[in-house]
């Protein structure tokens, strides 16, 4: 098999994989089964080796303020209120996946509401973007446009290649004039981080067409809240 479709093969299994961690993720949330971050992030773990994966990189489980750091290792902290950040990914037969979802343990309050929306239009808005020769740059930017007064608080790229390595080419960022080419699977993570307060990052993987993309990372976005 050719190398490209070793990839996409490769990586579109660990989409599907993440969706399905994700699911029974939100279920056992629901039911109170976590207790703390390590409690996700162990939980993660257990399921992509079960599924006879690799980690593409060590899980990120981020609660409240913790989340403001984008690599935050997790901890004991309760899951008791705020925004939880959660990023992890699968490695197939070496290729890597990529996915962050964000849920909000209780209420989560307009101002957060608000904040979450700015996050799911900058990532919907710019996926639509996405096609052969299309400037990373130029979407990094639409990104920043669509977050609005929050776009002081978006500090990383708005997404990487994903090949044997997680943060691969092209990048599409602030200081890289990267285009975007057909077969090419990259992320699409815009994110917005308030110091002291809150993180919030929704990451897909997409895979570049000719003329426009395939959304492989299929979890839905929709604000999740649960109940404590
Ligand atoms: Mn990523």
């Amino acid at each position: 098999m050719e190398e490209q479709q070793k990839k996409l093969k490769a990586i579109m299994r660990g989409c599907t994989l993440n969706d399905k961690i994700f699911r029974k993720l939100l279920g056992k949330a629901r039911r109170k089964e976590f207790k703390t971050e390590r409690d996700i992030a162990h939980f993660i773990k257990k399921e992509i080796r079960k599924a006879g994966a690799g980690l593409a990189f060590p899980p990120i489980v981020a609660i409240g303020k913790n989340a403001v750091d984008w690599h935050h290792k997790p901890t004991n902290t309760k899951l008791e209120k705020g925004f939880c950040v959660i990023d992890f990914g699968a490695r197939f037969n070496h290729y890597c996946s990529d996915m962050t979802r964000t849920i909000h343990f209780g209420k989560t309050s307009a101002r957060e509401k608000q904040i979450y929306s700015k996050v799911l239009k900058a990532n919907e808005v710019c996926i639509t973007k996405v096609k052969g020769g299309a400037s990373g740059n130029k979407i990094y930017f639409l990104a920043r446009k669509l977050l609005g007064g929050y776009a002081k608080y978006f500090g990383h790229g708005l997404g990487h290649g994903l090949k044997k390595i997680v943060h691969a080419k092209p990048r599409l960022a602030r200081k890289k004039m990267h285009f975007l080419r057909e077969g090419d699977i990259i992320t699409i993570e815009p994110g917005v981080y308030i110091p002291k307060k809150l993180g919030i990052r929704i990451e897909d993987d997409v895979l570049v067409t000719k003329k426009g993309f395939k959304l492989l990372s299929k979890s839905a976005k929709n604000l999740i809240e649960i109940g404590v």
